[in-house]
């Protein structure tokens, strides 16, 4: 989108960039880097967009603690996959709020002093390996129903990282369906682990979805702006009716009561969320938030010189780039002179 131009005569105020960017919202139009945009709107989208990048990189832990355990090559081979995978959606997300005017450098710095959240879900272990399958398929799941509508974000970079983010998510969910599947047709200790799995990771995941509507701090706002498409709500909702016919067919229960149709409403009532477990975690006292960080700080530091070593091939890149190139006469090469002369004593070729 192009932010509304000004009167030929004179300069903008601020209510005409503001009332362009609400028509542009408004108008389904997508707001660009350097489109005028709100302070305001500009704080959301970093506030959202660096806790969803910092939840795909902490993300890595929970399943990587199962690389080196996985039951065959098969399965190690898939899951390294997915980890790097959650690798490169960090980076999508960081470059997208890079277009913001914040650095990556910057967030990992508030990720690591504990001032930018990441998901709750990644605060729990991963006990067995059957957790590797109930994360593809609920955590995965979840973050899928909550990420399409996200690809209809109104600011472009994010809406645009989301399309392949959901894409890869979606092959996610899938292997930890297929992975749960093997164990719920296996032996019977096997079928016992993936039960135990659900049911220690489906109340967390409903949490991903983020406290109940009249909770909800920034929806209405994000909303209003097209940030959001769906209320917390709304996704949770849309989440459990997915979930419970998959759970059926995978031969495992969902461990919740309360959950069963309602012919009313043409969705199912579930039981209550225990919001003070969420509210404990986000203020860091999850089973595993300590691990987590102190273990991304380390990776962090240890890290150090790789950055380093970068830097400086990229600097060395662009240093021979920039270089004059010591054309000969004539020459349309552009290679320096001293590599297209032939050697002395070189046959003619
Ligand atoms: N965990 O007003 P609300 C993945 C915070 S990665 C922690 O409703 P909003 C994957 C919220 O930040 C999945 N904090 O907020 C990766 C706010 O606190 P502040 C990550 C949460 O932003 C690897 C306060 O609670 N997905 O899929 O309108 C392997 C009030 O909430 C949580 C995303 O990040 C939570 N669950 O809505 C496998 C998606 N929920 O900032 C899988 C993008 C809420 O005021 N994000 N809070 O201190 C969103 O869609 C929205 O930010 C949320 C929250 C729906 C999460």
């Amino acid at each position: 989108m192009t932010t509304a131009p000004p009167a030929a005569d004179r300069s903008p105020g601020p209510s005409e960039w503001q009332s362009a960017f609400d028509a542009a919202v408004a108008a389904e139009e997508r707001i660009e880097p350097r489109d005028w945009m709100p302070d305001a709107y500009r704080a959301t989208l970093v506030r959202q967009i660096a806790q969803h990048a910092h939840s795909e990189i902490i993300g890595m832990q929970p399943e990587a603690n199962w690389i080196t355990r996985a039951p065959s090559l098969r399965r190690k081979a898939i899951l390294i996959a997915k980890v790097q995978d959650e690798a490169g959606h960090g980076l999508y997300l960081y470059s997208a709020a890079e277009t913001l005017g914040v650095s990556r450098d910057e967030l990992l710095d508030k990720l690591h002093a504990g001032t930018q959240r990441y998901s709750s879900i990644f605060n729990y272990p991963t006990l067995t390996w059957a957790d590797v399958g109930a994360i593809g398929w609920l955590v995965d799941g979840a973050a899928i129903t909550n990420q399409v509508p996200l690809c209809r974000c109104s600011y472009g970079p994010y809406a645009r990282a989301m399309v392949r983010i959901c894409k890869e998510e979606s092959f996610h969910q899938r292997q930890g369906y297929e992975l749960l599947l093997a164990l719920s047709r296996g032996t019977e200790a096997q079928r016992a682990m993936a039960q135990d799995a659900v049911d220690r990771w489906w109340w967390p995941s409903l949490m991903m979805f983020g406290p109940p509507d009249d909770r909800s701090a920034h929806s209405a706002q994000s909303m209003a702006w097209k940030i959001k498409r769906h209320s917390n709500d709304e996704l949770r909702q849309r989440f459990v009716d997915i979930c419970v016919p998959q759970a059926a067919s995978l031969g495992l229960t969902l461990p919740d009561p309360d959950l069963r149709w309602n012919e009313e409403r043409g969705r199912h009532d579930f039981g209550a969320i225990d919001w003070e477990e969420f509210s404990q975690v986000l203020k860091g006292n999850g089973p595993c938030n300590e691990q987590r960080i102190s273990q991304r700080r380390r990776a962090h530091e240890e890290g150090a010189w790789v950055r380093e070593a970068a830097s400086a091939h990229a600097a060395k890149r662009r240093a021979r780039e920039t270089a004059p190139t010591g054309r000969l006469p004539g020459s349309t090469t552009g290679r320096p002179a001293d590599r297209t002369a032939a050697p002395k004593g070189a046959p003619a070729s």
